[in-house]
């Protein structure tokens, strides 16, 4: 059988989604963004909301992120993303509106931005990619960097006397009684993506149903920032990066008994 046999219409199992625009994306191979920029498309497509969302953009590597996803745009300053996104969905409510921030962007200068959003409930959709280091500006140490893990300004490795604790935030907005959904996730495997775009699905149905703010947090790689190649950086997040930020719904406001995590922490 020739190619010219298997690349045929009948044939195809998998398409891109008519959302994500036809630019070349920026992002190194095996970058985390992409994938979750197609989950973000997919979603929006399958509700069929194109013409109603509203995405906010941040200034990490994702800075671009309205280049590739066919929907309204709006870019905001350095952590600012949370405060921009309350003000599009108070102007207009009946749009879905989300935000999608790196962890130097919302852990970072944007820290009160995303507690304050998550505190009010405003009904917004936040993503938050965390991939433990500023990717964009060079490989610097963000507030999730781990432990020991060495980053441009933290050569021999994170020192918690010096540089304090990694900040776990999605356990910070899980307090907060302004967020309905609060959820951990990963992209590196298949099981993985159809998890997350599982999620990405419940955070904008519990906007559609005015619950209040649904939180994201999707544990990535950084290839180039960690200076290894994307396999090796697939296998060294699962090792370590997992062991800290562990997967799983922290709070589901639609489930009565709430999520597993919440059973557990009432025990
Ligand atoms: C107020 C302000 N401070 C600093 C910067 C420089 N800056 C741009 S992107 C970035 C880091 C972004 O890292 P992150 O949010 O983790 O996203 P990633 O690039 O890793 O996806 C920084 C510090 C800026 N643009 N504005
Ligand atoms: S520098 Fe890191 S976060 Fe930025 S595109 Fe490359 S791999 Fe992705």
């Amino acid at each position: 059988m020739e190619l010219k046999d298997i690349i045929k219409e009948e044939n195809i199992v998998y398409k891109k989604s008519k959302l994500i625009l036809d630019n070349v994306m920026h992002y190194c191979p095996g970058c985390s963004h992409g994938v979750i920029h197609k989950l973000i498309a997919e979603v929006i497509d399958e509700m069929d909301i194109q013409e109603k969302t509203i995405g906010v953009s941040p200034v990490g590597c994702s800075v671009f992120a309205y280049n590739y996803i066919d929907i309204d745009w709006q870019e905001a300053a350095h952590g600012r993303a949370p405060a921009v996104g309350t003000a599009i969905k108070r102007l207009l409510p009946e749009k879905f509106v989300f935000t999608y921030q790196g962890d130097g962007d919302l852990a970072s200068i944007g820290a009160a931005e995303i507690l304050h959003a998550c505190n009010r409930g405003e009904d917004i959709v936040c993503i938050f990619v965390n991939n433990a280091i500023y990717g964009m500006t060079g490989g610097q140490m963000a507030p999730t960097t781990l432990v020991g893990m060495k980053t441009a300004t933290t050569p021999y490795g994170r020192d918690v006397e010096l540089n304090g604790y990694p900040m776990k935030m999605t356990e910070l907005v899980a307090q907060l009684p302004g967020t309905c959904y609060v959820t951990r996730q990963s992209v590196e495997t298949a099981a993985a993506v159809r998890k997350t775009k599982k999620a990405i699905r419940k955070a904008f149905e519990n906007q559609k149903e005015k619950r209040g703010t649904s939180f994201i947090e999707v544990v990535s790689t950084c290839n180039s920032g960690w200076k290894v190649d994307p396999v090796k950086a697939n296998k060294w997040m699962q090792d370590h990066m997992f062991k800290f930020y562990q997967l799983g719904d922290l709070k589901d406001a639609t489930k009565p008994e709430g999520s597993e995590y919440e059973q557990y922490i009432k025990e």
